[in-house]
């Protein structure tokens, strides 16, 4: 395990049997009602992301989405978790150096706003430069405050958390991120088998659930793009192309759901989104970066193939 201890950091920790670490993490708001010492600001915030990390692919979205791009700076890290020194800058295409703290690595960042940090040192990130801190480093935090405290300077005819939509943005936000966001991983990083057969159940069945709910609509909360369809989008964006084979999620394909591999593409399509889905960095990270932490003893479930399906004839 990776993570930082009292602000060493250290890339190989193990944890006795039985041991938990008390973990930190930033959880202030930026709020535009004056009700927070950090206020909305154009160029004041700077995000640290992955492309290849679902988490902060809710923040690039809503960056972009949200017309800041020139509000709320960006540095890209690599998409090679694998290094010693965990998430690093700048050594693959479409990545930038730490253009604000001028650091090597992430975890310097989490330093110099906390020097005894103790925790593990994830993406995204929020950083104020006025006061030189971290704000916030949990994604869905992260993702509400550009939607709703930034329309002072972005684009505000996209509500991405409109008032009456709340209740069932916030319902469906909770049954996605359990059963898919982290479902994908709770199959991947099984340790035993007994523990992937109920994973894999799970979220299968949860996909199941969204593909009947998708039908005949095109979002998944009214007739309009929210914060949930965000929330889905960067997982099932990623799901053939790294968790089916990567994370051995591989019952069925995204693209045996009609409904699913549709609404997918749709948001793809819409404007200003293609640009923030990086192929290479997500295929990079996952077959790369986790190669080592899975159980390749364990036997996956899928493909299920209709092996009764008739064949055609060959054509002469
Ligand atoms: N709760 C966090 C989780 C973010 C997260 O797990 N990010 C992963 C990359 S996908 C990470 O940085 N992992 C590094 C680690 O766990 O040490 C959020 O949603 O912002």
């Amino acid at each position: 395990m990776k993570l930082l201890l009292n602000g060493v950091w250290h890339c190989d920790f193990q944890l006795l049997e039985g041991e938990r670490i008390q973990t930190g993490s930033f959880r202030d708001v930026i709020s535009a009602d004056g009700s927070s010492r950090f206020q909305p600001e154009p160029d004041r915030y700077h995000l640290y992301v992955s492309f290849a990390c679902p988490f902060a692919h809710r923040t690039i979205l809503a960056r972009q989405l949200k017309r800041l791009e020139n509000v709320i700076s960006m540095s890209v890290l690599s998409p090679d978790w694998g290094d010693p020194n965990g998430w690093i800058f700048g050594n693959w295409d479409n990545t930038t150096p730490d253009t604000v703290n001028g650091c090597d690595y992430l975890h310097q960042v989490y330093i110099k706003a906390k020097p005894d940090f103790t925790g593990r040192v994830t993406v995204p990130v929020l950083w104020d430069k006025k006061t030189g801190t971290i704000v916030n480093n949990e994604s869905a935090d992260i993702l509400r405050m550009l939607a709703t405290e930034f329309d002072a300077f972005g684009n505000d005819m996209l509500e991405l958390y409109p008032k009456q939509l709340k209740a069932e943005i916030d319902q469906i936000n909770a049954f996605v991120s359990g059963r898919i966001n982290i479902g994908v991983y709770k199959v991947g990083f099984a340790s035993s088998q007994a523990d992937y057969d109920v994973a894999i159940e799970q979220l299968f069945d949860a996909l199941d659930t969204i593909e009947a709910r998708l039908t005949g609509k095109q979002y998944l909360v009214s007739d309009r793009l929210t914060e949930a369809d965000i929330r889905l989008f960067v997982t099932l964006v990623r799901f053939d192309v790294a968790y089916y084979g990567a994370l051995n999620c591989n019952l069925r394909h995204l693209t045996d759901y009609p409904n699913l591999w549709n609404y997918t593409r749709h948001i793809y399509h819409l404007p200003n989104v293609a640009q923030t889905v990086k192929f290479d960095h997500i295929k990079r990270h996952y077959y790369d970066t986790y190669e080592g932490m899975i159980n390749r003893r364990i036997v996956p479930k899928g493909p299920l193939l209709d092996w009764d399906a008739p064949s055609l004839q060959a054509c002469h």
